[in-house]
């Protein structure tokens, strides 16, 4: 702008949050943002002015915020991830802004219908799951906690698919979560920084005579940045999500030109957009494929580019001090190229000499771990790097020949450790080891749950535990109580809050109080009644979707999560096989009606774990419709399981599986979200599990099987599966149903690789060492269900007690031991 504004001049209209005034709002925006007119629009027309009558309410905040940041140039925090599962904006942004009962009143009064309304938006299903979901916790947590932040990420066009379910078979369809626009979302077209790929590197000697390196002849991607307003819960603070998106460089027009090839210029200009196009659905297995490591450059590299430019644009900022006003947190190993490109920027722009560079890059860095599964553990063939960051290909391999030294001088002549620590692997092929980057790079890596962390040390990170013990520390996860509680439970959060105030929607830790009415028979009779309205809630959707009736009186036994493996969704199916043969033989004393609810989506190359959708389908299909059950069992996989659907089904129920392999699951969040709802857990000593149980009792929890400790030990010692397939005929005549194709009379053979895979091949999540132990303690639930006054208890103690697994207290825990970042007054 070449003229100074008059800011005398500029006034806008302070937006308050009173009923006329939001449907003042309405009126405005159906009519000059949205052209229509009330008579001829839509659900999705009033949505869209719904939208940004909220929206709009969250401006002057935002505004305020990053003015405020600009002004104080306080120690920020930037959480770089690949994922962010935000789910749908509208009810969360309400809460948060304090306008939730006002709007519903003005809706009402206007005749709009709020729950038609919320339902016509997308999920911003930016993640695959548990990792992805923690990034959009966190970002409320630091909102809420007034902590100075700032989220980056892609701006997928495609976010996770869409799961069908057609005869059985999981089919996947395309997420066109923009088709019909972001209301929640800023293009900042004048954002817009040059991501370089391919190319050479240029050595020249600089006017002193030291060699100096130039990355030239690359290829360019543009990187434009989209901003999400994130308020906090109850205050003014409003983060911003900065999300990139792929634009073709000038580039590719000026070759029109050179090379007079129209079409192909235009061909190779969409190629370079296609690098935002899609999130990959894969969530453990990683796949090499070449984009998805130019995603990760692409994002990092935009992202490092605008940290600098803010830190630069306060001039008493010097390079020396960015970790006085820098921390960045690596989601996983996923952008871990950026401790690679912060070494670049720091050598070959800023001319830093190579250990105030490194330096100053282990302490802005930190890194979060989120699996010890060792297929899960990224690695990139030096020749894709060599071909596409040649330059962070130079530089990973001089940060290694420093470590290496650094570890020879440690432990001198130990040549098998230097082999196991270096961040190149040698064989087969030689290949980058992400984790191994960013572990060196960061003054801090953690894990997500205490028993994760002490398996990180006595495993995949055992060496480096030795090399530097401090560097490894504990944070576990939470979950957010504005979505998981407010938003998805607003009848239990009512009780809870007529009971106690609301001051637990910032402090958790403050539901202890309800211990007080654990044995209130009013109370008790409220809290009942709460879940029996969810369940019948959540059958009435079932019923809508697939058809089938559910008894809202029956024990609503709910696994949600990815499909996986080690999650072990077929010892579920062993056990709803083994009480169905119960069941329909008479060899059941006493009966409880149980409902057993599946949801989770398979990686779409995954094909065990499509089986095990298939598998759960049919045996759903045999028990539902087999009158022998009489109305003791029912089976449903619910489609499509995302943050929406979470928010209907994890309300609705009584018992929460968390039953992977102890040693596993890092830590789940799953088991936190369904907990804070009421219900009780049947879980293995795994992940949060274990801080779960601690918290709210043994007596109140229901563990079963092996420990970490003893499935090692068990693995270790030669595990034979066929012992207990021979040992136990209830398992055998479970999975020889499997096997001979009772579920699936029209092939016969549609499930033996299961069967196979939990004999033959050798069982490696040890379903069958633990099935007995399951099936004992599915007893015991049922005994605890037919005493409702016991559940009930049990059910309010867990609420109570799970305070400590709310993200802000995470969160708290991350900014004072790890990234020393203060709150904000406000
Ligand atoms: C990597 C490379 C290429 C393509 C995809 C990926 C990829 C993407 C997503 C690898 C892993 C993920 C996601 C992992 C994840 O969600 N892990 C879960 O993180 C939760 C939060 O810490 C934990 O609670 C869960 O235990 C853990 O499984």
């Amino acid at each position: 702008m070449k003229k100074k504004i008059n800011t005398q001049k500029f006034k806008y209209s302070h937006l308050s949050k009173d009923v006329a005034s939001i449907q003042h709002s309405l009126a405005d925006s159906l009519t000059y943002t949205i052209g229509k007119d009330p008579h001829t629009s839509t659900a999705r027309d009033w949505f869209s002015a719904a939208a940004h009558t909220v929206r709009n309410r969250m401006m002057e905040n935002w505004m305020e915020t990053m003015r405020s940041y600009q002004k104080e140039d306080p120690k920020r925090v930037y959480y770089l991830s690949l994922e962010f599962l935000i789910g749908r904006l509208f009810t969360s942004s309400m809460i948060n802004v304090g306008l939730y009962e006002p709007f519903k009143q003005a809706a009402d009064e206007m005749g709009l219908d709020l729950d038609e309304l919320r339902e016509v938006e997308s999920d911003a299903a930016l993640g695959n799951g548990g990792l992805g979901r923690l990034a959009a916790c966190f970002l409320d947590s630091l909102s809420t906690l007034n902590i100075p932040a700032h989220g980056y990420g892609i701006r997928y066009e495609y976010g996770m698919f869409n799961q069908q379910i057609e005869n059985g078979y999981q089919v996947e369809h395309p997420d066109n979560w923009l088709r019909y626009g972001n209301p929640w979302e800023f293009p900042r077209a004048e954002i817009l920084f040059c991501v370089h790929f391919g190319g050479r590197v240029v050595e020249y000697p600089d006017e002193e005579g030291k060699i100096r390196h130039h990355w030239v002849d690359t290829t360019d991607v543009m990187a434009m940045a989209y901003d999400t307003p994130i308020p906090g819960y109850a205050t003014s603070t409003t983060n911003n999500m900065r999300l990139w998106a792929a634009k073709a460089s000038r580039d590719f027009e000026l070759q029109y030109f050179n090379e007079g090839n129209y079409i192909k210029a235009v061909q190779e200009k969409n190629a370079s957009e296609n690098l935002s196009k899609v999130l990959y659905p894969n969530d453990t297995t990683t796949n090499g494929k070449e984009l998805r490591l130019k995603q990760q450059f692409f994002f990092v590299s935009a992202s490092l580019q605008d940290i600098l430019r803010r830190f630069f644009r306060n001039p008493a900022n010097q390079v020396e001090n960015l970790p006085d006003k820098v921390a960045i947190q690596m989601n996983d190993t996923h952008p871990a190229v950026a401790v690679a490109e912060m070494m670049r920027l720091l050598l070959d722009t800023h001319h830093l000499d190579w250990d105030q560079a490194w330096e100053l890059t282990t302490r802005i860095f930190s890194y979060t771990n989120h699996t010890l599964l060792p297929e899960a553990l990224e690695t990139w063939p030096v020749e894709m790097f060599e071909r596409l960051l040649p330059r962070h290909l130079q530089i990973i391999y001089e940060i290694n020949h420093h470590f290496i030294r650094h570890v020879s001088h440690m432990f001198p002549g130990d040549m098998e450790l230097l082999k196991r620590v270096s961040l190149i692997q040698e064989e087969p092929e030689k290949r980058i080891r992400m984790a191994h980057l960013a572990t060196v790079g960061s003054h801090r890596i953690n894990g997500v749950a205490r028993l994760h962390t002490e398996l990180m040390k006595s495993t995949i990170f055992a060496d480096f535990y030795r090399i530097c013990p401090e560097k490894i520390v504990n944070m576990t996860n939470g979950v957010t109580p504005r979505l998981w509680m407010l938003q998805a439970n607003n009848e239990l959060s009512s009780l809870i809050s007529s009971k106690i105030g609301q001051g637990w929607i910032t402090d958790l830790s403050q539901l202890r109080q309800l211990e007080q009415f654990t044995d209130d028979s009013a109370f008790q009779q409220a809290f009942r009644h709460v879940k029996r309205s969810k369940k019948a809630f959540l059958a009435e959707r079932v019923q809508q979707l697939l058809k089938v009736e559910l008894n809202p009186d029956s024990l609503f036994d709910v696994q949600v999560k990815r499909i996986h493996e080690y999650k072990r969704q077929l010892l579920n199916v062993l056990h709803a096989i083994t009480r169905y043969n119960r069941i329909r033989h008479n060899r059941l004393e006493n009966p409880v009606p149980r409902t057993i609810i599946v949801a989770g989506k398979a990686a779409p190359g995954y094909v065990t774990a499509k089986r095990i959708i298939k598998l759960i389908n049919d045996v759903a299909e045999v028990v539902n419709n087999d009158p022998a059950v009489r109305g003791l069992l029912k089976m449903v996989f619910i489609p499509n399981y995302s943050v929406s659907t979470a928010l209907e089904i994890i309300p609705a129920a009584d018992l929460s599986e968390q039953i992977s392999t102890a040693g596993t699951e890092a830590s789940g969040t799953g088991n936190m979200k369904l907990a804070l709802n009421g219900a009780l857990t049947i879980g293995t000593l795994d992940g949060a599990n274990v801080e779960m149980r601690e918290e709210v009792g043994e007596d109140n929890f229901f563990i079963f099987g092996l420990t970490a400790a003893e499935a090692a030990e068990l693995r270790r010692d030669g595990y034979n599966p066929w012992d207990y397939y021979h040992g136990n005929w209830e398992l055998r005549e479970a999975l020889d149903m499997l096997r001979d194709g009772f579920f699936s009379p029209d092939e016969l053979t549609r499930h033996r690789p299961l069967f196979d895979l939990l004999t033959e091949q050798g069982d490696h999540y040890l379903l069958l060492a633990d099935y007995a132990a399951y099936i004992a303690m599915q007893e015991n639930v049922d005994a605890l269900y037919r005493e409702q006054h016991a559940w009930t208890r049990k059910s309010i103690l867990n609420v109570a007690r799970m305070g400590k697994f709310s993200s802000d207290r995470t969160i708290s825990e991350y900014a004072r031991q790890i990234w020393q970042v203060e709150q904000l007054k406000t």
